[in-house]
């Protein structure tokens, strides 16, 4: 493969170099890894930059839905729109966007819509990997925006947020008056709530979630990069379209304060800082799989269950002759 050329096709925009370019990156095979770290090289002179919008929502809140329409409305203002996923459990479920395309139908068919779903892999550093980089390649081939999918289970809302420019969850009526045992560590990462479904007869209890929802906003601690009315609270309606021009102009005002205030330079900076991190931490996890390291492990083991060696001693031995940068 001619990475080069793959590189200007997709300063183009071309989505099938494109596609192309996201399978190189999830690709686990080493010299595969090489093109792609240089492919990426090549792309980020071009220092093009998207509105990155993070999204999350347990299942059958309306993601899909909500996704459609919004892109739809999007596309429709002339923007070019990216949609990806991060999902770990999509080798069981058999991939978030996937079945989920047919949902996605107007969307799908639009040229100036792309579609990705979440590859099958159930690693969550390694789907953190292949969709950060899967954005960079969004914005190299143009896209105004991209929106980054996931389900709402454990870790993968951190994921998606530290490569966001702004978070969103998405929230269903509640029945009751209890707040939905939405974590707060998930609500302290939200910049817009959208309680969605806010139509017929769910209207009355989405504005009553709508309303313990801000007022739950109100008592979290005031985060440096919001504008006075942010973190704030919303209804939607995804089937019916509702809300959604208002949604989107939240957004882009809380994007463009962001700006204007040195927040979304400082935030991307510190995403860089924090993705660097990650990746060296995981690549010296990673040499402990090797097998010459797993044999070491395993016999060194069995000297400290023996009580020949102290465990500090074996980890020291360990560390210093195997392990070696
Ligand atoms: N009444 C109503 N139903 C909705 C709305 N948005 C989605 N749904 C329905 O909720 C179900 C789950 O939607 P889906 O988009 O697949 O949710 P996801 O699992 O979060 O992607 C589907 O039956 C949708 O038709 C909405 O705004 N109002
Ligand atoms: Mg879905």
């Amino acid at each position: 493969m001619d990475i080069a050329q793959l590189g200007d096709k997709i300063l183009t925009g071309d989505r099938r170099a494109l596609a192309r370019a996201i399978t190189l990156v999830e690709s686990g095979r080493a010299d595969h890894r090489a093109q792609a770290t240089a492919l990426l090289e090549q792309l980020s002179s071009a220092r093009r930059q998207a509105m990155r919008i993070g999204l999350s929502g347990t299942p059958g809140v309306g993601k899909s839905t909500f996704i459609e329409a919004f892109g739809m409305h999007l596309v429709g203002q002339g923007l070019r729109v990216a949609v990806l996923a991060v999902d770990p459990s999509s080798s069981r479920s058999g991939g978030s966007i996937l079945g989920d395309k047919t949902r996605m139908e107007r969307l799908s068919r639009e040229r100036n819509a792309f579609i990705r779903p979440s590859p099958s892999q159930t690693h969550l550093g390694g789907v953190a990997r292949r969709t950060r980089e899967a954005v960079a390649l969004c914005e190299a081939a143009g896209f105004d925006v991209v929106l980054i999918e996931t389900v709402g289970v454990g870790q993968s809302e951190t994921v998606v947020a530290e490569m966001s420019d702004l978070f969103l969850l998405l929230l269903a009526p509640a029945g009751g008056d209890e707040l939905q045992g939405v974590k707060r560590g998930i609500m302290e990462m939200a910049d817009l709530i959208l309680v969605n479904k806010a139509d017929g007869d769910l209207k009355p209890a989405a504005t009553r979630t709508c309303a313990d929802y801000a007022g739950a906003l109100r008592l979290l601690r005031k985060r440096p990069q919001d504008p006075k009315e942010f973190p704030k609270a919303m209804m939607v309606s995804a089937l019916q379209e509702d809300g959604l021009v208002t949604a989107w102009d939240e957004m882009q005002a809380l994007i463009n304060w962001r700006k204007e205030n040195g927040f979304w330079e400082a935030t991307r900076a510190n995403q860089a800082r924090y993705w660097f991190d990650q990746e060296v931490r995981q690549a010296l996890l990673a040499r402990l799989d090797a097998p010459e390291a797993r044999a070491m492990m395993d016999s060194l083991s069995s000297n400290v269950a023996d009580g020949a060696m102290s465990p500090s001693a074996a980890a020291d031995q360990m560390l210093r002759g195997h392990l070696k940068v």
